[in-house]
């Protein structure tokens, strides 16, 4: 290996370490979704909900190592209005439900009526990571 090259591998070497040193940040195009619900999905209760991701990795609530930086667990939000504090962890109530074993969907029961459903991914602390990965926030009919 030339000196020169050697130099760049080193500084991308640098550059990798920085980019693992910091916090969760997922990746700028990493998005969660619903794969089988949409905006005005009309369902009979109980239904399942499928929750997508894409660029970033799934993993139980409270892993530690490296894979914490690159995986997160999915949150549920039922009805929620105002989002949850991002430097927080994230609320664990029944309009907030954590999916602590990586779990990529669930059955839902919910009354009769409109219903919002939207993801939020939270850390090994159940926090969001930083920039946050929140789904679309998606309005359901329950009949
Ligand atoms: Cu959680």
């Amino acid at each position: 290996m030339r000196e020169g090259n050697f130099v760049s591998a080193l500084a991308l070497i640098a550059v990798l370490a920085a980019a693992m040193a910091e916090a969760h940040s997922p990746p700028k195009d990493a998005t969660i979704y619903f794969i089988n619900l949409t905006n005005d999905s009309v369902v009979s209760s109980p239904f399942r909900v499928e929750f997508g991701i894409n660029g970033f990795g799934i993993t139980p609530a409270g892993t530690t190592g490296k894979q914490r930086h690159t995986a997160g667990h999915h949150h549920l939000l039922v009805d929620v209005e105002r989002l949850p504090d991002m430097n927080e962890p994230i609320p664990r109530d029944s309009y907030h439900i954590h999916f602590d074993r990586g779990e990529t969907d669930t059955l839902l029961e919910l009354p009769t009526g409109r219903h919002t459903l939207q993801l939020l991914l939270g850390d090994e602390q159940h926090e969001p990571q930083d920039p946050p990965l929140i789904s679309e926030k998606i309005t359901i009919t329950v009949q």
